[in-house]
This record gives structure tokens, sequence and C-alpha cells, in this order.
């Protein structure tokens, strides 16, 4: 197949700030590539992600979608870069067979009606905003098929009963070493911003005064002092946005990894990250986690917002075969497993059997 993958408007791919998404277009564009399709990739200028075929596209960022208002109406910034890459494809479009996008925005689905070639919507997140929950399930009903959710839990948000592609996901495991032994320590992974509910973490790591790694990009900086001053003695400590190398040298030597997200995580490619360092996890029993980890066999699943229910599982995590966790990556969650899905996916979209 010759294919389009148009990226994240909030950032340029390789900053960090398209979180899970752009490590999601990154991987599944290697493994479409090593599988012999063609591929272009089209994100917002100063990408650095430069191991790819990449048209870098000029304009203003589109704001995060998990900090608007339920009813805030669309905005459009001048000179929106989310505009200009779509502008792009509608031009190219006839030297491709499908375009498929990976973000979580207005435009590329009202955009989809327009376009002489199909276009496949990778959803990234659970319902927002009024504005998004009306249009996917528009287009999941006009064009049955081109598009799919990360679970079934996360496309349940938008009110959608038919059946639709769970691509879950996947990550390149030859990056992730497994450690049998971790030391007693546990991780807490992901943007720190109050969607993600990380003063939970810190609270069960004061508890059970087990030291609490913390990584991830510094997406609210208010946030991250009102939980230093209501939690001073906690033991834990910020190690900043690292590269994928960098961070599993510390996860894999953790006891087990925290989840403790507020909204409807609609994957949560950490908990796929850990296993793969075989490293248990305990998750609220909320969104895309809910459905990835095993409770009981691959880590824990608690009743959401219940620090009692994290401090809990925290005492049970020895319980768990680490090796099962390592095994239960290899099978479901690399990026050649995420390659089939991906392209049994879209080659359905296309009819080729
Ligand atoms: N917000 N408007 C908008 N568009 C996106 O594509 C988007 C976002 N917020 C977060 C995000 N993508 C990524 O972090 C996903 O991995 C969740």
């Amino acid at each position: 197949m010759k294919l389009i993958f148009v990226s994240t408007p909030v950032g340029s791919l390789g900053s960090g700030v398209g979180g899970g998404v752009e490590l999601s277009l990154y991987n599944a564009a290697q493994e479409m590539l090593r599988r012999g399709h063609q591929l272009q990739a089209i994100a917002p200028a100063n990408s650095t992600r430069l191991d790819l075929p990449i048209v870098q596209i000029p304009g203003n960022y589109q704001p995060m979608a998990q900090n608007q208002e339920r009813t805030e109406p669309i905005i459009m910034p001048e000179n929106p870069v989310i505009a200009n890459m779509w502008e792009y494809a509608r031009q190219v479009q006839d030297d491709c067979d499908l375009i498929v996008n990976f973000a979580y925005d207005w435009l590329p689905f009202y955009l989809t009606p327009f376009f002489r070639k199909p276009i496949a919507h990778l959803v990234s997140m659970g319902s927002l905003t009024n504005a998004i929950d009306q249009i996917i399930p528009q287009i999941v009903k006009q064009f049955p098929g081109t598009v799919a959710f990360r679970t079934k839990t996360q496309a349940q948000t938008f009110g959608i009963e038919e059946e639709c592609c769970y691509l879950s996901n996947g990550i390149d495991l030859s990056l992730y070493n497994f450690c049998l032994e971790p030391k007693k320590q546990l991780a807490w992974l992901g943007r720190i911003a109050p969607e993600k509910g990380l003063e939970d973490a810190v609270a069960a790591a004061q508890i059970t005064n087990i030291p609490l790694k913390i990584m991830g990009r510094m997406q609210d900086n208010s946030y991250w002092e009102k939980i230093c001053s209501d939690y001073p003695d906690a033991p834990i400590e910020y190690l900043g946005f690292l590269s994928t190398d960098k961070l599993q040298q510390v996860l894999r030597e953790c006891q087990g990894l925290l989840m403790t997200h507020r909204w409807v995580e609609a994957f949560g490619n950490v908990v796929i990250e850990s296993l793969a360092c075989g490293v248990p996890v305990i998750s609220y029993r909320r969104g895309g986690p809910g459905e990835t980890v095993q409770d009981g066999v691959t880590g824990f699943l608690v009743e959401p917002d219940s620090v009692p229910g994290l401090v809990e599982a925290i005492a049970r995590i020895d319980e768990i075969n680490r090796y099962t966790c390592r095994q239960e990556a290899e099978s479901k969650f690399s990026v050649q497993a995420l390659g089939d899905r991906f392209e049994k996916w879209l080659y359905q979209i296309l009819k080729i059997q």
C-alpha cells in the first residue's frame, strides 16, 4: 500500500507534547515500512523523528483537547498547522492509496467526505468535548470500518455501539530489558497533569514508604507544586521526560508501576512499556488499562480513585510472576503484533484480502 500518515497538531514529532500518539505513529510507520509498504508522514515543523520520511509543515499548534471545556467550540489559531497539514494531504492524495489520521481533532473528521481517497482515523483518547463527540460517531456511521480505537471501553465513551476495530497498541520490545530482581521502588509514568492523578500515587508512596520514581513531561507546574506541598515527606523523585532507553533503565528495576489516571485513558502506553520490562501494573479499573491489565496475572486492577486500594495491591505485588508480564507483552503488544492488526484494518478499508 502507498500510505500517508498525518500526525497530531499539538506539537512536533519527537517533542513529547503529543504523548503516546507520537510513539504510536512512529511504531506503526516503522512496521509498515518494514513490511514493504510505501509511507510518508506529514507532521508539524521542527519534528526530530528524522528516521521517518516526514514532510514538515509550518503553522501554529492546536490547543490540547484535554485542556478544553466539554462545551468549548472548535478553536482554530491563525495559520493553523492542522489545516496546513491537511491542505498538503489534499494536494498529494492522488499519490497514495489511503491516508491515516492520528489527530484527535474535529477538522480531519470533517474533511473526510471531501477527499477522493479513504481516510482511516485512529482515535487516541476517550470522549472529551461535545463537538468531537458529535463528529466521530457520524464518520463511524458514514464510513464503516474507517475509525479505529485503542479499546472498546474508549469507543463506548463516544456512545458508539457498532463493532469497530480495536487496535490496542504495540511497542518495540527490543528497547525494553527484562529484570527479574527489582529494587524496593515503584514507578509512575505520564504527563504531569491533573487528568493523570499523580497525587494518589504520591499518597500511596507516603503510606507505604516505598520510593516512587516519577517520569514524564512536566505539563502543569502548579499541579506539581501543589502535590509537593501536600505531601512534603513522601519518598518521591521526579526524573523528568526521559528517552525510552533511560526510562526503561529505571522502570525495569521497579517492583510495580502505578496507574492512577482520573480520565478514561484510551489505552495507556505505559502499561505495555511496564509489562515489556516484566514489571507488574497496579491500575485503577478505568479505561484502557482496565482491559489491558489481567487482574492477578500481570498486575492488579483497583477500585478507581481508591488510595487504600493502591496500598493493598502494592502489598501483594510479589504475587505476580514477572516472566508472565514480559510474555504478555511479546504475544500481544509487540510492534509486529500491532502491525498485524494495523495492516489488517487498512486492508479491510481498501477491501484487499
Ligand atoms: N489534543 N487537540 C488535540 N489533538 C491531538 O491530536 C491530541 C491532543 N491532546 C493529546 C494528544 N493528542 C496525544 O497526547 C494523544 O497521545 C493522547
